[in-house]
């Protein structure tokens, strides 16, 4: 393996990370949409939380010197670099935090582990189920020198997410029976919205489902708190081709193109069904193409006694509905999540002054820092990043067996 290959090289495993006392030097490659949200969440945790070591922003990298320097200064990074190798090397950064394509997740995570550094990485954690495994056991020879390796399912950390999570492993909703999972955007619906990174295979692994269904995979079997055993697939790219970018991408659906036309390489929408191990039913539909949906993640567990559910656009409030109460009264009802008592919750506003999109960085980073600095086990962690590799691997192979669909006869 490739941690074996360096270990040979050296002689020795990489030492324990350095670090400063009381700051995690952090050093984050790339810059974009994801950098700009991973750096709110790095600036804010230390003063918001009480940490045991405050997150320092040492060194954020990317290819290009001047818009790596106006990231740097926009953002609050003390220094810029063009090199991730140089970025990994510095002394001053302890954690390395991964928010490029997924097409570098691998190459970089692994340098990194090696080079005795922490890591954050992305979602999907890799473009391929064999990139993914490589990860995990750099991840876990680390994990043996004190190192953490983490996958930022971000959405983990919406405090009515996790509070969920706490209510179903109370026993609240009883046995489950069904997951209803879904992630619409509608930022491709525009024929003429270019050909970004996130369009190409060789880029981004796969279209909607790695991007979307990564998530409400790792939601869903977050949530219920067991894995899916099997799916069956549909998917498909409504538009096949796209102009190509005419400049640097800006935002999701990039700037301007031009004239010229480039293949789209991905899924446009992915929906599955599954099957979680204690033999609830699990649906998932994943789609950059649902006119109107901007980031509507929405989540129903329904179980023998109540059901709750979520919608990213509404983050503060959960439904909740007790089967137990009687028929008469009984009904979903909202929880609005910002009282003290729900997580994450003790160190924010005044309840009722709710929280947003950014905030699941800034837990993901608290979160992060505790690991490390607590031993505690990592989570999410770089295997079950692998696991929802599996999970979208076996969407796709179902969805290119046409033949395990039964017809319907005209
Ligand atoms: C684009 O679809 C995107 O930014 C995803 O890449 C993120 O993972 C998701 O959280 C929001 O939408």
């Amino acid at each position: 393996s490739q941690e074996q290959g360096t270990e040979a090289q050296t002689g020795a495993p990489a030492p324990p990370p350095r670090q400063a006392r009381g700051t995690l030097g952090v050093g984050m490659v790339g810059y974009a949409f994801m950098g700009a949200a991973h750096s709110q969440g790095w600036r804010t945790a230390g003063h918001v939380f009480d940490l045991p070591v405050r997150p320092s922003l040492a060194a954020i990298c990317g290819r290009d010197r001047a818009a790596v320097e106006a990231a740097a200064a926009r953002h609050g990074w003390a220094a810029a670099e063009t090199d991730w190798r140089a970025l990994i090397a510095r002394d001053d950064v302890q954690l390395i935090d991964i928010c490029t394509p997924g097409d570098s997740h691998a190459e970089i995570a692994i340098a990194a582990l090696e080079a005795g550094k922490h890591v954050l990485c992305e979602k999907p954690l890799a473009n391929t189920v064999a990139e993914a495994e490589a990860m995990v056991r750099a991840a876990e020879a680390a994990r043996s020198r004190g190192q953490v390796a983490i996958v930022g399912f971000n959405y983990r950390k919406v405090p009515a997410i996790t509070y969920a999570r706490q209510l179903i492993a109370e026993g609240r909703l009883g046995t489950l029976r069904h997951v209803r999972a879904s992630y619409l955007q509608d930022w491709l619906v525009d024929p003429a919205s270019p050909l970004t990174w996130r369009l190409k295979r060789e880029h981004a692994g796969s279209g909607a489902l790695g991007d979307l269904g990564a998530h409400i995979v790792d939601l869903a079997q977050y949530l219920a708190g067991e894995l899916l055993t099997g799916v069956s697939a549909v998917a498909e790219t409504f538009v096949r081709e796209r102009p190509l970018l005419a400049g640097p991408a800006a935002g999701l659906s990039g700037s301007a193109g031009t004239a010229e036309l480039g293949e789209v390489t991905v899924d446009d929408a992915a929906l599955f069904t599954g099957r979680l191990a204690s033999g609830a039913l699990a649906s998932f539909e994943a789609t950059r193409m649902a006119a109107g949906r901007k980031n509507a993640l929405r989540l129903e567990i329904n179980g023998e006694l109540g059901s709750l559910a979520f919608d990213l656009e509404r983050l503060n409030e959960l439904s909740f509905h007790d089967h137990t109460e009687p028929a008469a009264t009984a009904g979903f009802r909202r929880i609005l999540v910002t009282e003290p008592e729900h997580p994450y919750l003790e160190a924010w506003w005044p309840p009722g002054h709710g929280l947003g999109y950014e905030h699941t960085f800034v837990h993901q980073a608290r979160d992060v820092v505790r690991t490390i600095a607590e031993g505690t086990e990592p989570r999410p962690s770089f295997a079950d990043g692998l696991q929802v590799q599996r999970v979208l691997a076996a969407v796709e192979e179902s969805a290119a067996k046409n033949s395990v669909h039964t017809p319907v006869p005209s």
